[in-house]
């Protein structure tokens, strides 16, 4: 039987936060012991890869697969309190697609240009979302996440093609969406523990990192459950096949509130 700490069920709000500006802030997800734990196991994670990506077309180094590798960070992965409030935000059963450890030096940064998640998504899903979890204080000049609220209801197509953002990184969103530009920002300063939730479909942002210390964050990626694989032009394949559902033991479902897995 899985215990879930119904403290963190979310309130009205935060649930109405996500759904209607596409992303919401929740302080306080993780417990100072926790925050402590889990930044030790991240700090691992990026020792032990030998090869760290720069993602996002900015310096982040971020581990591949650190969900799958180490187990702490698979526990904070699929931690029955972030996943019951996950399911709460999306208001439908889910899967945890990804887990991986991000950060950002201080010294040597560059932002991380503006997009959204679903362009790079290798899902037919209803629903994509991240957790970015912060496990150090990430204040705005150390690079925490600005959005763009209710970016993820503009018109237009759902994505649009990889090549396009790669040939224009920072400006792909704005140049298929002009009134973007114009659009209103939000900046969500982290305490240590503290997490902000936001749609794949919703534009994001952070900042250089121009503090004097590490940005170290935890994201977790969540998708519908009945989600199947789609590949995508220009990325590198899974072992998966096209139009199929995703696999229990690989991604496994989120624990609900009344789960007996
Ligand atoms: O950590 C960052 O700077 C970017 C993270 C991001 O884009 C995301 O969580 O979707």
């Amino acid at each position: 039987m899985t215990t879930i700490d119904t403290a963190h069920a979310a309130a009205e709000h935060t649930v109405e936060d996500f759904r209607e500006r596409g992303f919401t802030h929740v302080p306080n997800l993780l417990t100072p012991d926790e925050v402590a734990r889990f930044r030790t196991a991240a700090e691992e994670a990026l020792a032990a890869q030998s090869n760290t990506d720069e993602e996002f077309g900015t310096r982040i180094t971020a581990t591949t697969d650190a969900w799958e590798r180490h187990p702490a960070l698979r526990e904070l992965a699929l931690h029955p309190r972030i996943g019951a409030l996950a399911e709460q935000l999306a208001g439908m059963p889910l899967r945890v697609w990804g887990g991986e450890v991000l950060r950002k030096d201080p010294g040597h940064s560059a932002p991380t240009g503006w997009h959204d998640d679903l362009t790079f998504a290798l899902l037919d899903s209803r629903l994509i979302f991240n957790a970015w979890i912060a496990l150090v204080d990430v204040p705005a000049e150390r690079g925490c996440l600005t959005f763009l609220p209710g970016s993820h209801r503009r018109g237009g197509p759902d994505r649009v093609e990889l090549a396009e953002h790669k040939s224009d990184p920072d400006n792909y969103l704005f140049t298929h969406w002009p009134e973007l530009r114009w659009s209103h920002r939000v900046t969500i300063p982290l305490r240590a523990g503290g997490a902000t939730f936001h749609q794949g479909r919703t534009a994001h942002y952070a900042c250089a990192n121009a503090s004097t210390e590490v940005r170290l964050s935890f994201l977790v990626t969540f998708t519908d459950a009945d989600a199947t694989y789609r590949p995508l032009p220009g990325h590198d394949p899974l072992d998966l096949s096209p139009g199929q559902p995703l696999p229990d033991h690989r991604y496994p479902r989120t624990p609900r509130r009344d789960d007996t897995r």
